[in-house]
């Protein structure tokens, strides 16, 4: 059997939903008393608009100058020389008090030649309801970058654009302008199913995950890990719960994740939220055998760190159904000497590693869609005999 891991793999979860209450009024006739009913806080009740207008305006000369209305891909942007496609959406949104403005989109990969890493400044402008050429160099206000990795074929986006949106509608406008442009000369991307949801978020449609790193520690006190939670999108904020003191957490009871690149968070603002360090509490001393079982291997363990709970922008928190584990192995293990074969793949005598970020061993768990796993075995079967039959995928940060 034959294993594999993967650097910049989120393991995926399933979010079981635990939404405020929505406090329905309960007046009821009393034909005996009057009684006085106490007012509770109540949400306002969420909308989520589609699109009025969407499509592409195209640059031809790259002059600054928009000059038609893209008619072959609805939702092109792209950027190069000596052309440019903006992406447009443009919603008309009710007269409700704008509290909230969620924006949700798709981008997906037209050509999958070309740059790997895509990025596209998104935008909200007043707008007319219609689709134009002055949507190409409308004012409005940055509200987010969206970067697309091509090999995933296609991602999900969520921005809060609260303060774009009520400045728009604060000068009188109900029509919302949505604009993705390239924020560099880049191959393309199609923007595609955007909603606007008013005072409240709508379903996540995208993967959120968790991945711990390192996806294992030593258990010797010293060595450390990260718990790293993949929102997917803006939110309020990420905690986690920590589970006893098997570990040495950086808190009790619930710790606050953090975005802002500091801390040891990677990249600020990219929605993946960062815990500090946990260590292994030598205090315990580790089980002889894995899970117990005098029949399994020592010198290694997993232990659940905690539970993930996620806030949406509207206050609606969510918890992961699986808890995040972290792999303990001990210190007396001798270290499998590993042979690199090729920039992607190194071996041990019962491990083959693979570095990819496509995200497949996890995705395949998911979606039967758009499978591409084959990415993955090419590697192996690049640098090793075709003796293998099946293989396990397991994704991982070691050895990264
Ligand atoms: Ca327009
Ligand atoms: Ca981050």
């Amino acid at each position: 059997m034959k294993l594999g891991w993967k650097s910049g793999v989120f393991k995926v979860w399933d979010c079981v939903g635990r939404r405020e209450r929505r406090v329905a009024s309960r007046r009821r006739w009393q034909p005996h008393r009057q009684t006085v009913e106490i007012l509770e806080a109540r949400a306002l009740l969420a909308t989520t608009y589609q699109a009025v207008a969407s499509g592409s305006i195209k640059d031809l000369a790259r002059d600054g100058t928009p000059d038609s209305i893209e008619t072959v891909h609805t939702g092109l942007v792209n950027r190069s020389a000596s052309a440019e496609n903006r992406a447009i959406a443009e919603f008309s949104i009710g007269g409700e008090a704008v509290n909230l403005a969620v924006l949700d989109f798709t981008v997906g990969v037209l050509n999958a030649a070309g740059n790997q890493t895509r990025q596209f400044d998104v935008y909200i402008y007043g707008g007319d309801g219609q689709l134009s050429l002055g949507d190409f160099n409308a004012s409005g206000s940055l509200v987010g970058m969206a970067t697309l990795e091509v090999p995933l074929g296609y991602d999900n986006y969520r921005l809060d654009v609260t303060s774009a949106v009520q400045q728009v509608v604060g000068s009188g406008n109900s029509k919302v302008g949505v604009r993705l442009a390239s924020h560099d000369d880049t191959f393309p991307g199609v923007l595609s199913n955007p909603t606007l949801t008013i005072n409240g978020v709508a379903t996540w449609r995208g993967l959120r995950g968790w991945e711990t790193t390192k996806s294992a520690i030593l258990a010797d006190g010293s060595d450390s890990f990260r718990l790293e939670v993949d929102a997917g999108g803006a939110v309020n904020s990420v905690e986690l719960d920590v589970f006893g003191t098997r570990l040495i957490a950086p808190g009790t009871g619930r710790i606050t994740l953090r975005d802002d690149g500091l801390g040891g968070d990677r990249v600020a603002g990219d929605y993946v939220f960062t815990s500090d360090e946990f260590r292994y509490n030598t205090a315990y001393p580790m089980s002889s055998f894995y899970g117990g079982t005098a029949t399994s291997v020592a010198g290694i363990e997993s232990i659940a760190i905690g539970t993930i709970y996620l806030t949406e922008l509207d206050g609606t928190e969510v918890q992961t159904r699986h808890v995040p584990e972290v792999g303990i192995v001990s210190p007396s293990l001798s270290v499998a000497a590993a042979t690199q074969l090729s920039s992607k793949v190194q071996v041990t005598p019962h491990l083959v590693n693979i570095n990819s970020a496509i995200s497949e061993s996890q995705s395949m768990l998911r979606q039967m869609q758009q499978l591409r796993i084959s990415e993955l075995t090419n590697q192996v079967y690049s640098v090793l005999p075709d003796e293998f039959d099946f293989l396990t995928f397991l994704s991982s940060t070691l050895g990264s």
